[in-house]
């Protein structure tokens, strides 16, 4: 059974012993950041905060902020299931006799109970206010650290429609609250809330906008899930859960939204229309300079009776969305593969902030098998942002970056192996020598070939010989050697 809704959710987490409610009295002025960020970097619980200052409403926090929460929020036991569970989809075989005919029909269901269903009513609207009496200063909305420009709307989804295709789009990009019913909208040029606004721009239309705040997990998650633009974040989230997304049409707005959602906003944003945004203490552990953003006027809120404010806070790694970030590289590594499928395993260590190091072994099949893996990679989606790519072996395990680090480092002639290319990169980067464009680097640390010019002699790995290995296994408990402290 998926999750229902957020609440759902959280009293799983609670009965498991995995969320502590938090009475004590508390500011979503940086305190509540500041606990967070101790809860998820000692591995700590999900949080609820039940009493904040200035607001009626609890703050849930840190839903994500591990593994085993990443792996319950999407119902899974381990990766492993998931890539089970994709096989069927991505290498399906004509079924051989009765049997596995009878055995494809529930994995047909569950791809076509994967489609969002609408609704007619939903708990997200039973309190309306609209004009007037839309107030965001009600919502217990974080400033998250000292620097930031004001407090920001962080794990907002961002629910708009192409003007064209009619297709929906979902995207979660913060939204810095300016006043009772304006925030800004951080989506990114990149991104497909950008792209939609494109199409709006061009034909000088307001676009309409929601956003829907705490949804079940599943639902939460597929608006970072980088998607193809017009694939449907709804449809994915369906296909995680196993269930349809309800979905309850908005009262003000001409856009389906999660009937099961804490609080939606609806409004506009005029695609021409800029406002100064941030700065923002942002994930890659470095404050987000102020630029222009467009802007978001809400005409109304829709919420549960009593709702739960949910967000997070990004900085320095490793943080909530750190763990988000391993479950889209865990459930698009099977989707990668399909289009690069020399990679055997790839990895974007938390500190790398997702886009600056990705470390990928591939199964090098001809001279320059690597290079052609990195170019693949700046060529697919939002793997185009990677500023690092680092090309390995198949036998390096990608996981262990003491072994990376190890078999990478002496695999490379710097200048032989480092290859420099320029093209698009993430917004965030402050280092990049012009907003969105700069360069990138891909290292060739496989083994290098006759056919690719090395003349040289590769030694083996040193490895002891099994015989050798489990004579001293039996012997080992006898010699009384006990393990110390290293160093
Ligand atoms: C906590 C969190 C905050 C994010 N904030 C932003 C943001 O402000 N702007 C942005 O463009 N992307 C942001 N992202 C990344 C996007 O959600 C992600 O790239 C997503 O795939 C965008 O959806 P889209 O492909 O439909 O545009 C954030 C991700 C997380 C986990
Ligand atoms: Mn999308």
């Amino acid at each position: 059974m998926a999750h229902r809704n957020l609440s759902a959710f959280l009293r799983a987490l609670e009965d498991e012993g995995d969320l502590v409610r938090v009475r004590e009295r508390v500011s979503p002025r940086l305190e509540i950041a500041e606990i967070a960020d101790r809860a998820v970097k000692s591995g700590g619980p999900a949080l609820l905060f039940e009493n904040v200052e200035g607001s009626g409403l609890p703050v849930a926090i840190n839903v994500f902020g591990s593994r085993r929460r990443m792996l319950r929020a999407l119902e899974l036991g381990s990766w492993q299931e998931w890539d089970e569970r994709l096989e069927f989809f991505l290498d399906p075989k004509p079924p051989d006799g009765i049997l596995d005919k009878l055995k494809a029909i529930p994995k047909v269901t569950e791809l076509t109970s994967a489609f969002p269903k609408t609704v007619r009513s939903g708990p997200c609207q039973e309190v309306v206010a609209t004009g007037d009496a839309v107030d965001l200063s009600n919502l217990p909305v974080l400033t998250c650290w000292p620097q930031d420009a004001g407090p920001f709307i962080t794990m907002p989804l961002v629910i708009t429609k192409d003007a064209t295709t009619g297709k929906t789009n979902v995207g979660m990009y913060r939204m810095q609250v300016y006043d009772r019913a304006t925030t800004g909208m951080h989506w990114q040029k990149h991104k497909d809330g950008a792209g939609q606004a494109r199409g709006y721009a061009r034909d000088g239309r307001r676009m309409e906008v929601a956003v829907a705040i705490g949804c079940d997990p599943a639902t939460v998650f597929s608006a970072i899930a980088p998607l193809p633009p017009g694939v449907s974040e709804f449809l994915f989230a369906g296909f995680v859960r196993g269930e349809p997304v309800p979905l309850v049409q908005a009262k003000t707005v001409d856009l389906l939204v999660p009937a099961e959602a804490e609080i939606v906003l609806e409004g506009y944003v005029d695609p021409m229309e800029r406002r100064r945004e941030g700065p923002f203490g942002d994930h890659t552990g470095f404050y987000s300079l102020d630029d222009d953003f467009p802007v978001f006027h809400v005409t109304a809120m829709t919420r549960r009776e009593k709702p739960v404010y949910m967000t997070t806070i990004v900085g320095r790694p490793p943080m909530e969305d750190g763990f988000m970030g391993e479950a889209v590289e865990r459930l698009f590594l099977p989707l990668v593969r399909k289009t690069i499928p020399e990679i055997v395993d790839m990895h974007l260590p938390v500190e790398g902030i997702f886009h600056n190091l990705m470390i990928v072994a591939i199964d090098k099949r001809f001279p320059g098998h690597a290079r052609k893996t990195m170019h693949a990679i700046w060529g697919t989606g939002q793997m185009m942002f990677t500023k690092t790519i680092v090309v390995v072996d198949k036998d390096v395990n990608v996981h262990d970056m003491a072994e990376v680090t190890w078999r990478a480092l002496t695999a490379i002639d710097p200048e032989r192996d480092v290859e420099f290319v320029k093209g698009p990169v993430d917004e965030l980067d402050f280092a990049a020598r012009l907003s969105c464009y700069g360069s990138k680097m891909g290292i060739d640390a496989t083994r290098k070939w006759k056919e690719e010019g090395f003349s040289g002699r590769w030694p083996d790995a040193i490895v002891m010989s099994p015989e050798v290995k489990a004579k001293i296994d039996r012997l080992w408990p006898a010699l009384g050697i006990q393990p110390g402290p290293r160093g």
